[in-house]
């Protein structure tokens, strides 16, 4: 049964009071005058979600009737955000629901407060597997995301002597009120085993060891149409006869829980490394999950209206989002060979038309592999059926180039020389119909670098898109402010979603009275990012300082150290009463560094360090005050950023793939001081040269350097001022200072002096306020191309060959 019209639609306050107490008696079982603060905070959310689920109804009815082609997403990482916010604007409810709380004498605030965002990921890759959704649903496109429903997402962060400490994120520990669990579709996953012939190619895997897999559901609303599309999250389980009673009524509770504890162990956590490869079996375990399950459930849901193998690779998108779930090209060759009994060939073609994959990385310390012996034990059939794609790539490989066993070598899936190991973004390549970086830079140097052998191979295979992020979500939930003053200006909010619009904005630049709004609109945001500071670290800051944002995980290559660098820089300078080029600035910082990342974490403890010498001395911070907001995420994101007036973007060129916040900063009217890297490439295009605050070697020059034989120690006796800053560095922890001098693998040194003088240039600007706020409004303006909208039309012309579905309503 479907509705015909939405039995929520013209909503009044009264509708949504009634129906929040509604599900506060029938739901919690309570009254609003017993109620706990979570049993009135579940009943919202529930009421909320209720205003949803009609429309998620139609649209699955409709996807039913049409039967579209799909797209499913493959992500081990998803970075959701609070969802409260989220569906109380998407379900047209925000007025209704305010004005209803406030009847009751609730404080949305305080509910908000109590809404836990999943943080089932680590950073960008994460974030933008999020905004993709919310653009395909906004832009109607059939599509399902599919993950792990972690137990513990993303650890907290806190600060012990500066340095980072990690505690457990137990995101569903009062339940989540936003999924719907569907324990009618488990699907079975083995691992371990043997493998026993059948006929010719095909075999039959027996596992050692079988886990259940059981997905929930959230919905996806598209913003401004009917779309409701889910995301599907598995959680590990052990079969049912896995409670072993005798042994529990033997007094042995620990053994008794054994097998029910390994299993689920499988989605208990999520792997906090963003940075290297981290070669431990539990990952891959994870990954063969995810895979496994995603692939039985995209069947199952194509058998509901197809039969014919055949019309798969018209029906299926799968887009690999990294290599983390690239295991699915073995684990469908496996299904359509041994279980179905599909002809290899046959089966290889529909694969490799099935699949796409996005790389997110050129760092080859981030490129994922395997040892053979690993997934020879885990997935002894697998490991076969790669061994055999490889086989026969390789012989066209051999066809391609006679004789040429370098380039073998090169291509290979498998990696030779010591351990043998499985490449995992080889195998993406050879089983994917295309594959793409994420902005123009890391395009064309993939094809060039990381991935070149196979762009001369196959170079209609290899795509940009450029990332992007969800204007809903970054601007109008993060900023309303602003976001009030665009509609008035735009005459209606149709720029949500036709992010290019805001273009017409340009003219308001030249509008005194505009740009009086506009900086009073961003104090107010510094005002709050203030209020949020004290309380979090105890630091006050002046709400009129230029406020310097640098919101990123902790890794070398991004340079955290050399922002650091100039803060220490700027306190000699104040302290030298040397202000010339002085103006109030906050520095804030924000991101996590991976638990095993050392010298990451070292720079964390340095910028904790430099943070309370400049905050607690009395000549220096009334210019200069720095914070480091702890557990940065997603909502700590949507209030940094719209305080934000200088968005530092400044990695080594040639390392980051495309950068996210650097678009959410943009979009939020905070310049940018960068380098040419990843996608600050494209901002600096459209902003235009002379509202980017451009500094730093390009990838040419990165590689010049190194070519001459990088010497980080002439840059240290050649600048004085450097040198007072390093000598006061190496105060607090001189093998930071070292490791500078000796080796600077990310050559921090040879782009320092750029740096500095480029942040002169900022203060500069920063004193002509007309100016700046000219700047600021001119970067909103031509930023509409960063809309994640923009993204998904990319995939779906270039890649997915796919068209929007209306759904009515
Ligand atoms: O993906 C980031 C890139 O660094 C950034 O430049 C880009 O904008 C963003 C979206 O395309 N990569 C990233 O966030 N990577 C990870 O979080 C990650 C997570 C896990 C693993 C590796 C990287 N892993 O090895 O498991």
């Amino acid at each position: 049964m479907t509705y015909v019209t939405s039995p929520h639609s013209g909503d009044t306050p009264g509708d949504f009071g009634r129906d929040l107490l509604s599900n506060l008696y029938y739901q919690r079982g309570t009254t609003l005058e017993s109620a706990s603060a979570q049993d009135t905070y579940h009943s919202l959310a529930l009421t909320v979600r209720n205003r949803l689920v009609d429309r998620y109804i139609r649209t699955a009815a409709a996807h039913y009737r049409a039967n579209p082609r799909f797209i499913y997403y493959l992500s081990a990482e998803y970075m959701l955000g609070k969802q409260l916010d989220q569906n109380l604007l998407y379900s047209g409810t925000e007025d209704s629901a305010h004005r209803a709380l406030e009847g009751l004498g609730l404080s949305s605030s305080d509910l908000d407060a109590l809404d836990v965002e999943p943080g089932l990921g680590n950073g960008g890759l994460g974030r933008l597997a999020a905004c993709l959704l919310d653009a395909m649903a906004s832009q109607d496109i059939p599509a399902v995301g599919y993950g792990i429903r972690y137990d513990f997402g993303i650890f907290k962060q806190a600060f012990q002597d500066g340095g980072q400490v990690e505690r457990p994120d137990d995101w569903t520990f009062y339940g989540n009120p936003w999924e719907f669990h569907a324990s009618d579709d488990q699907q079975t996953v083995g691992f371990y085993g043997h493998v026993e012939p059948l006929d010719g190619v095909r075999k039959s895997w027996v596992p050692g060891e079988v886990v259940l897999g059981e997905p929930s559901h959230m919905l996806v609303p598209g913003y401004g149409t009917s779309t409701v599309n889910i995301i599907r999250l598995w959680r590990a389980r052990a079969a049912r006869e896995s409670f072993d009673l005798s042994r529990f009524g033997a007094g042995q509770y620990g053994e008794a829980v054994e097998e029910i504890v390994r299993s689920e162990n499988i989605s208990k956590v999520l792997y906090p490394d963003d940075s290297t490869e981290l070669g431990r079996e539990l990952r891959l375990k994870q990954q063969h999950f995810l895979v496994t399950c995603a692939l039985r459930d995209i069947v199952r849901r194509f058998r509901l209206r197809n039969s014919d193998w055949d019309d798969f690779a018209g029906k299926v998108v799968i887009q690999l989002n990294d290599t983390h779930p690239v295991m699915a090209i073995a684990e469908l060759m496996r299904m359509l060979v041994d279980e179905e009994g599909l002809e290899w060939d046959r089966a290889w073609s529909i694969t490799r038309r099935v699949f796409a994959y996005t790389c997110h990385t050129l760092l080859p310390e981030a490129l994922e592999t395997w040892p053979v012996a690993l997934v020879q034990r885990l997935l002894p059939r697998h490991m076969e059926i790669i061994f055999l794609i490889n086989h026969l790539f390789l012989q066209e490989v051999a066809a391609r180039y006679p004789g040429d066993d370098a380039k073998l070598r090169e291509l290979s899936i498998i990696q030779e020389g010591g351990e043998q190991r499985v490449r995992m973004a080889h195998l993406a390549v050879v089983g994917s119909s295309a594959v793409n970086g994420v902005a123009e830079l890391h395009s064309r140097l993939l094809a060039a670098t990381t991935l070149r052998g196979f762009a001369e191979l196959w170079p209609g295979r290899f795509h940009n898109v450029t990332n992007g992020v969800s204007p809903r979500r970054f601007v109008r939930l993060a900023n309303p402010r602003l976001s009030g003053l665009i509609s008035e200006r735009l005459g209606g909010q149709a720029w949500l979603t036709d992010l290019d619009r805001l273009v017409e904005l340009e003219p308001a630049a030249d509008d005194s009275a505009f740009r009086e709004r506009w900086r009073e609109i961003k104090r107010l945001n510094r005002e709050d990012l203030a209020r949020h500071a004290l309380a979090a670290t105890g630091v006050a800051i002046d709400p009129d300082a230029l406020c310097d944002v640098m919101i990123k995980r902790f890794h070398e290559y991004k340079r955290q150290l050399l922002r650091v660098l100039h803060v220490v820089a700027q306190y000699h300078r104040i302290r030298r009463d040397q202000v010339v080029d002085v103006v109030p600035r906050t520095i804030v910082f924000g991101g996590k560094a991976a638990p095993g990342y050392y010298a990451a974490k070292r720079i964390m403890r340095l910028a904790n360090t430099v943070a309370d010498l400049v905050n607690e001395d009395p000549v220096v911070s009334p210019y200069l005050k720095m914070v480091f907001l702890p557990d940065y995420n997603v909502s700590r994101a949507q209030l940094i950023i719209p305080a934000a007036d200088l968005s530092e973007q400044i990695s080594l060129a040639g390392k980051e793939a495309s950068g996210t916040s650097n678009m959410k900063l943009a979009l939020n009217g905070a310049l940018t001081i960068g380098t040419l890297d990843g996608a600050n490439v494209e901002i600096r295009d459209r902003v235009g040269a002379d509202n980017f605050f451009l500094f730093g070697l390009d990838t040419t020059e990165v590689a010049a350097v190194r070519e001459r034989g990088y010497d980080p120690r002439a840059y240290y006796d050649r600048d004085a001022e450097l040198r007072e800053v390093l000598d006061t560095v190496a105060h607090y922890d001189k093998d930071i200072v070292d490791d500078l001098l000796h080796r600077d693998e990310y050559l921090t040194l040879a782009d320092y002096r750029a740096y500095v003088d480029c942040q002169d240039q900022v203060a500069r600007a920063w004193r002509d306020r007309e100016g700046w706020t000219r700047t600021s409004i001119l970067n909103t303006a031509r930023s509409g191309f960063f809309s994640s909208d923009r993204t998904v039309r990319d995939y779906c012309r270039d890649i997915w060959h796919v068209t929007p579905l209306r759904i009515d309503g």
